[in-house]
């Protein structure tokens, strides 16, 4: 692709809520543009965007992918990213590295559960935005039902700039309010709203500017130029959203929405100087100052390896350079550099400030980190990703294949941040985290094709915790005289409860050598020990300190170990006196759901011992904050989706360990019991 002035740049992302049609709408634009020379579906597995085998086979997209094209002079670089719930981190790191974004927006289902998820992370950036309502090809949409909503939630600033032609009885095209094309064709409802529509846009025009301001107080009206300077003002600051429309499928109204997209939102130089980290360190979006840009994503082809996707925020770079990743401190050398536009890279010449490309075979470069001039280090703010939402235990099919599970895990976790696998030292489980079943379903596929390991999953066990809730004496006088050597200790101790999270403490009050001092660290490792193999129900004791007060030993048979022992023995002889109780981890979750399914959701919060904190509205969406024990919440998932049809979505984050409820906490025990009874008989 030709170069172009960063002036001339446009990087944006497509975000919707999952199916709206931004593949479908890249594929448009791409064929319009002249970037490909047939119009693929999402449903024949034909578009650009969609080309990985897992996308093929479900149709949809699971990757944020780039296209790369030119639009009447202007050099586009767009992120299509996916709209399924489970994908949303590729929304996060996309939006973290773009200009703007296009919102899609269904002309028959209006504004659903994703849009409000995507709307809010462009907020963190504050992103000038345009929104598309896609669709509009469907019998059952309605353009004006979707555009009163959006001003519902977003505020009076969108406003609608083109307009369905024919929407009642057969969409045929859009009609432009400011350059006047199909204004003439308008029929019905719609065009008794022209005069309407066409106020509202000089009136967020006028405000945008102090001058046009003026003007238009004055004479009452403004020019068709007048009112795009304002709008493009207005759209750079974020105080005016336009409203496009159209059909991604039948290739209508994207050309205005590109033509849109070009004229009205900003080049990286209207965005200004990119702040780093360090307090007062800067770049300008210029050719000629130092390079850097911020990776935002990176793919792991088991074939060709590494592929860095990344945002250049200053400067140039050439192929065959040397950079420094700031974030790391690692040098890296740079070979090619190339434009992705799905899966078709372009070798490039140079990337310059506004660009978004692609490098490989970086050593030790990924997501989330700075790349820069070594002579000029700058670091930029990181993405925050989405937490993982649910959790599997992980188990080979076949005997042996832990390590291969281990690495495959590994790469994965490498490409990306929103699967955590770890063991948990706990529960001795292997345990994978992702943002819901299908990314998990995703990740075990990937996990057997490309590293040909088979995995069982099951719920995973809860990691409890259990502790005391008074004091208590214990005692242990251990002696064994039969035979050989003999042992002796006696131990005398107190245990006291401590405060939540304060772990262990040991007190040595012994005096006038009762215990003699080389044997008191042996008695800690007892109860230390006594600690981890749980006194219960085989969980970890927590928040207790132990005071060994007393004690007897004898000259001859007293070694560490008879003190080891008989510390570990006294320590449970006190906790059987100290009301033990079972913890259990509690989780903060943030549920966001339509607000008619309320009722549907306390009701099952209530099912779950969940305590409801908190509950805000956005237009018709809440979301509700409340703290449940993670017991109840491994297969919450699917009754989200159950309840709501796929249109919630929830986070979930540990918050605190508390008591177990008796009436549970007796079925843990006993169950424990058992398992551990059938491990002794095995
Ligand atoms: N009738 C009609 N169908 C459309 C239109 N745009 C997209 N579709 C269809 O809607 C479905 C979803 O389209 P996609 O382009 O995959 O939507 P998406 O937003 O990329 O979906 P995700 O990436 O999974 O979030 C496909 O079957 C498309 O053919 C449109 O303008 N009109
Ligand atoms: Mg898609």
């Amino acid at each position: 692709m030709k170069k172009f002035d960063v002036k001339d740049i446009r990087n944006f992302a497509f975000i919707s809520h999952g199916g709206t049609g931004k593949t479908t709408l890249a594929e448009a634009i791409l064929f319009t543009a002249g970037a490909s020379t047939r119009l693929g579906r999402v449903d024949q597995g034909t578009t650009v965007c969609d080309f990985d085998d897992d996308e093929k086979k479900r149709k949809i997209s699971i990757g944020a992918k780039l296209i790369n094209f030119e639009w009447k002079g202007k050099g586009v670089f767009a992120v299509v990213t996916p709209g399924y719930a489970d994908f949303f981190g590729d929304v996060t790191s996309a939006l973290h590295a773009v200009d703007g974004a296009v919102v899609l927006v269904c002309g028959v289902g209006g504004i659903e559960v994703g849009t409000q998820k995507a709307w809010k992370e462009a907020d963190k950036h504050n992103l000038p935005r345009v929104i598309f309502i896609n669709k509009l090809d469907k019998d059952n949409a309605g353009y004006f039902k979707v555009v009163d909503s959006l001003r519902q939630s977003f505020g009076n600033r969108c406003v609608p700039i083109t307009l369905p032609v024919g929407q009642e009885k057969s969409f045929s095209g859009v009609a432009h309010l400011l350059t006047g094309t199909g204004i003439d064709a308008l029929t019905g409802e719609v065009k008794e709203k022209v005069q309407e529509c066409r106020t509202m846009l000089e009136e967020v025009a006028a405000e945008s500017d102090d001058a046009l301001t003026e003007k238009y107080l004055n004479e009452g009206k403004l020019s068709p130029e007048e009112i795009m300077r304002g709008l493009r003002k207005g759209v750079c600051a974020g105080t005016v959203i336009p409203i496009f429309c159209g059909s991604a499928e039948k290739n209508i109204g994207t050309t205005e929405l590109m033509d849109g997209v070009c004229e009205l939102m900003p080049s990286p130089i209207d965005k200004g100087a990119i702040a780093g980290l360090e307090e007062g360190k800067t770049r300008s979006p210029e050719k000629a100052a130092p390079f850097s840009a911020f990776v935002f994503k990176n793919v792991i082809d088991p074939y060709t390896g590494n592929l860095i996707y990344f945002r250049v925020y200053s400067g140039t770079l050439h192929p065959n350079s040397d950079v420094l990743n700031a974030t790391t401190g690692v040098k890296e050398k740079i070979g090619a550099i190339a434009t992705l536009c799905g899966k078709d890279q372009r070798h490039i010449d140079e990337a310059s400030a506004g660009d978004i490309v692609v490098v490989a075979k970086l050593k030790g470069t990924s997501y989330n980190q700075t790349l820069c001039d070594p002579a000029h280090p700058i670091d930029y703010r990181k993405i925050v990703y989405p937490k993982p939402s649910v959790s599997y235990a992980v188990n080979p099919k076949a005997k042996g294949d832990e390590e291969k599970i281990a690495t495959g895990l590994h790469r994965i976790t490498d490409e990306d941040p929103t699967l955590v696998a770890h063991r948990n030292p706990e529960t001795h489980e292997l345990v994978i985290s992702g943002m819901g079943d299908l990314h998990v379903e995703i990740v075990l596929d990937r996990l057997k094709k490309r590293y040909g390991v088979d995995i069982d999953t099951s719920i995973p066990k809860v990691a409890y915790k259990e502790t005391i809730k008074m004091k208590a004496e214990g005692h242990e006088k251990y002696k064994k005289q039969s035979g050989g050597r003999g042992q002796y200790g006696e131990v005398f101790l107190k245990i006291e409860p401590l405060e939540r999270g304060k772990g262990f403490e040991f007190v040595d009050e012994v005096v006038g050598g009762a215990i003699p001092r080389n044997f008191i660290p042996a008695v800690e490792k007892g109860i230390v020990g006594a600690m981890e193999e749980g006194v219960l129900a085989g969980n970890r004791v927590i928040d207790v300190r132990a005071i060994l007060y007393d004690g007897s030993f004898h000259d001859v048979d007293s070694s560490e170990m008879s003190f080891k022992i008989a510390g570990s023995k006294a320590f449970k002889d006190a906790c059987g006196k100290a009301k033990m109780v079972l913890l259990e981890p509690i989780m903060n979750v943030d549920i966001y759901i339509p607000s008619h399914y309320m009722g549907d959701i306390t009701g099952s919060l209530n099912s779950k011992r969940g305590r409801i904190m908190g509950m805000e509205e956005t237009g018709d969406l809440k979301k509700i904050t409340a703290q449940v024990p993670i017991a109840e919440m491994f297969k919450f998932s699917n009754e989200l989706r159950s309840i709501t049809g796929g249109r919630g979505s929830f986070e979930m984050d540990f918050s605190h360990y508390e008591e177990v409820p008796a009436m549970i906490a007796q079925k843990v025990i006993e169950a424990a019991k058992k398992d551990h009874e059938l491990a002794a008989k095995e």
